[in-house]
């Protein structure tokens, strides 16, 4: 396959609700879609970075000029492309895991659409339909929270997750708690707001039965987070800290985390998060799959990864309708706590001409 050109295209889809989290408030999901050209068709994929250098160094505008200097140029430059051979060629430059991933979709696209096949027929999935949690944000008051929640398990969602930070943490996880009962499945995520010297504070969370506790500290302090798990009940979850499939190793083996939350955009990759989930199949560890808001094009990729036998919990994969009244896809929908992972070749779905213009704000061709 050769790459002829490519589209780079912003669009801005307005959020239902504002998404607040330890790291900001988030009211609009401005977006980057690729669209590449290949001598086999066209292939589709989503930069999930954020506007911002919050939830990681990278920011949106910052991945399309990587992606616009370094990365399809010499991909334009190669006279044959595959999926695998995408993360080879842009591997001497550094960085950019969520630009890399994106360009690595946008391939795979294109040549599981020509071959007919399916991504998660590929990447070895196993389930037609995926279990889904909802991953609800602080608010400013309790009251507030519990009607979130009420309204999302009336949706069906398979398990909540709090939004947690220092001084929003135990007395929301206890209202949750003593309001929904011991069935419902609970986790939080603090995106690391917490330092080491709160251990004993958190330890104050054990007492809720919790699934997890995903990343309360910073991604590179894999000690602090080795400490909570051996004086904490509750399991820890690692997502910012876990940036390949050997730092999962290296977590594993340091006793960090016994849940892995992965993200192919965090870890540069769809291809690559394969690899993350076969490093915990081989420790027995369970994984799910993370979400960074994304459109319909990132959803429908999430779902064929969540596809594979180690993601034993449900995805921060919700519905279309949690986040965005439009979006450039059609919407996924929750039944009975679970979506349907796409059945078409490639990624499964296509965006629909009429929603992209609407929702575009820029757009931007690229050829050889
Ligand atoms: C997480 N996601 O698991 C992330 C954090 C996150 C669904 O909780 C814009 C783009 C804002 C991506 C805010 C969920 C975001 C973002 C938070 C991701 O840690
Ligand atoms: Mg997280």
């Amino acid at each position: 396959m050769k790459l002829c050109g490519a589209e780079l295209r912003f669009v801005s889809l307005p959020l239902v609700t504002p998404f607040r989290t330890s790291l900001g408030t988030q009211t609009v999901r401005n977006a980057l879609v690729l669209r590449l050209e290949t001598s086999q068709g066209e292939g589709w994929a989503e930069c999930v970075a954020d506007d911002e250098p919050g939830y990681s160094s990278e920011y949106l505008t910052g991945a399309a000029d990587v992606i616009r200097r370094f990365f399809l140029p010499r991909l334009l430059a190669m006279d044959e492309l595959d999926p695998a051979g995408v993360a080879v060629a842009l591997g001497g430059f550094r960085g950019h895991p969520m630009a890399k991933s994106a360009v690595e979709m946008a391939v795979l696209d294109a040549s599981l659409r020509a071959a007919g096949m399916g991504l998660s027929a590929y990447l070895g999935g196993v389930r037609r339909r995926v279990p889904v949690g909802v991953s609800v944000g602080i608010t400013d008051t309790i009251d507030e929270l519990l009607g979130l929640v009420d309204k999302y398990l009336t949706a069906g969602y398979l398990r909540i997750k709090l939004k947690i930070e220092p001084g929003w943490d135990i007395e929301p996880v206890r209202a949750v708690r003593e309001t929904f009962g011991p069935s419902v499945a609970l986790t939080v995520d603090a995106n690391t707001a917490y330092r080491q010297s709160d251990i004993r504070h958190l330890r104050g969370l054990d007492e809720f039965g919790l699934l997890l506790v995903e990343q309360p500290f910073a991604p590179e302090d894999l000690h602090s987070h080795a400490r909570l798990a051996t004086v904490m009940e509750t399991p820890i979850c690692l997502d910012e800290s876990i940036t390949s499939a050997r730092d999962a190793a290296t977590a594993l083996r340091q006793g960090a985390c016994s849940i892995i939350n992965i993200k192919p955009g965090r870890v540069g990759g769809y291809l690559e998060a394969r690899r993350v989930h076969d490093v915990a199949q081989a420790h027995g560890v369970p994984v799910w799959c993370g979400g960074m808001l994304e459109t319909g094009l990132g959803r429908a990729a999430n779902l064929a990864l969540a596809s594979l036998p180690g993601f034993q919990l449900p995805g921060d994969i919700s519905a279309t309708a949690r986040y965005f009244t439009e979006d450039i896809t059609a919407p996924f929908a929750v039944a009975e706590g679970h979506i349907e992972v796409p059945a078409g070749p490639g990624i499964g779905i296509t965006p629909s001409a009429d929603f992209l213009d609407r929702l575009t704000t820029s757009i931007e061709r690229l050829s050889p």
